[in-house]
């Protein structure tokens, strides 16, 4: 069977099975496993990709921060940090912005490799040999500086660079240089989603879309910087996924409530078009600059992931995927109306309440995807079509791997 066709397969089995039984299919992960298959291969086959890729490193934001954010007096007594998050799935809060389950869980899940040790919940060398998690919660792709410049503050004293500096504290600790450049070449580099926040930072503080769009080369550029120090350091292979469909996101659809006419929204998603513009404009220039980095490090597997076509394809037909609310509502929270969203009864205060079946909503909380939905996402850039580059090239390399590796988060 030709991979397109195996992998086309897959997917409407992951429909039928989801409409089926409600929340039991996964789909962001795809061009992740690519990624690994193809380095894996080119690793000369040493038998078992399956164990080929020992850990993960991940860099980002609170869609992937699994506990970061709890460390920091800042920022420890946020939503994250309080009952209903971790309802679906952990049972307990424990510093994820969602019900249950992140992308980087399921990821981690799909190839068997440890659950990475948040940075600041690790100690000593042995915390961080399973893999490290720096993305923070809130944390911008820009330093302070550059809001500050610009009359704006950012909302926690953690950017990309603070990051970077966290990844250098890790590999020193790992041991002499070529024991350093092993372990870098075996392990999978998750750069994103970063950059929500920045572009968050301009929008509510009034700032026009259009001046907001001069922070994409800056917020790009910070990105770019990540991959050459962590190619630098030894990475072999680098998943990098990019800007979310901003204007579907409900808290910024209630943000501009009564600021958009009708023809600001699209007409079949009810998005806001300028804000996934915007998105837009971020990942088409990500793009372009992965394009220049997988040609100046030939040796370096390099994948972009579509998390812009992930949530729009579901927010287009929700019911196909098993969301039987409307994809633009969150779940949690205490705005009621529409979007069901209000900042000031965020999901976890006092005066919010999460719904019945977190499982029928895309949003859980505004702002951050239900588990259902990270699983979806995880799920959907592996069947290739929403790839680009490098990731289509992979999916051939060796398909039963992959099949086993998207059973694993329940994907077919
Ligand atoms: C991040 O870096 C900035 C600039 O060096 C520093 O002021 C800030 O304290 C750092 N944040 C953390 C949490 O270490
Ligand atoms: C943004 O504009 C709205 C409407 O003009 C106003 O109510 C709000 O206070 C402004 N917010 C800021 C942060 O300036
Ligand atoms: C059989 C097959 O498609 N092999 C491909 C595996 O991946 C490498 C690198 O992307 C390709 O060059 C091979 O053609």
């Amino acid at each position: 069977m030709n991979h397109t066709a195996r992998l086309t397969s897959s997917r409407a089995l992951l429909k039928s099975k989801r409409i089926e039984m409600a929340p039991s299919s996964p789909r962001l992960l795809v061009a992740v496993v690519a990624a690994l298959l193809h380095a894996a291969a080119a690793g000369g086959g040493n038998g078992g990709p399956l164990t080929r890729y020992d850990r993960v490193f991940s860099f980002g934001d609170s869609l992937t921060d699994t506990g970061n954010a709890l460390h920091l007096s800042a920022t420890a007594g946020g939503p994250a940090s309080r009952p209903p998050y971790g309802e679906t799935f952990f049972r307990r809060p424990t510093g994820r912005s969602s019900d249950g389950r992140l992308v980087i869980d399921f990821l981690v899940e799909a190839l068997g490799v440890p659950h990475p040790t948040p940075y600041l919940a690790g100690k000593t060398a042995a915390d961080f040999r399973r893999g490290v998690n720096f993305a923070f919660g809130g944390a911008t792709a820009l330093d302070l500086h550059f809001f500050e410049s610009r009359g704006l503050m950012s909302f926690v004293p953690v950017s990309l660079r603070n990051q970077t500096v966290w990844f250098n504290d890790v590999v020193r600790r790992v041991g002499a240089e070529p024991e350093q450049r092993k372990s870098m070449a075996t392990s999978v580099f998750l750069v994103g989603e970063i950059g929500v926040n920045d572009y968050f930072i301009g929008l509510n503080e009034n700032r026009t879309v259009g001046e907001v769009h001069t922070f994409v080369p800056h917020v790009v550029s910070a990105i770019r910087s990540v991959i050459t120090d962590v190619i630098a350091a030894g990475a072999s292979t680098v998943v990098v996924p990019g800007m979310i469909p901003l204007g579907c996101e409900p808290q910024l659809l209630t943000l501009y409530r009564g600021s958009v006419d009708a023809a600001g929204y699209d007409r079949g998603s009810g998005c806001i078009r300028s804000l996934n513009g915007l998105a837009e404009l971020h990942n088409r220039e990500l793009r372009r600059v992965l394009g220049g980095l997988r040609r100046a490090h030939p040796g370096t597997t390099i994948v972009y992931a579509d998390l812009y076509r992930a949530v729009t394809d579901i927010i287009a037909s929700p019911r196909e995927y098993g969301f039987r609310h409307s994809p633009l509502d969150a779940c949690c929270g205490g705005g009621g109306g529409a979007y069901n969203y209000d900042d000031a009864a965020f999901c976890g205060a006092a005066r919010a309440a999460a719904c019945a079946d977190p499982s029928e909503y895309v949003s859980w909380d505004g702002v951050h995807y239900t588990d259902a939905a990270n699983r979806l996402i995880a799920c959907s850039v592996l069947d290739g079509s929403h790839s680009h580059g490098a990731d289509a090239m992979t999916l051939s390399n060796s398909s039963a791997t992959m099949e086993d590796w998207l059973h694993r988060i329940g994907c077919v």
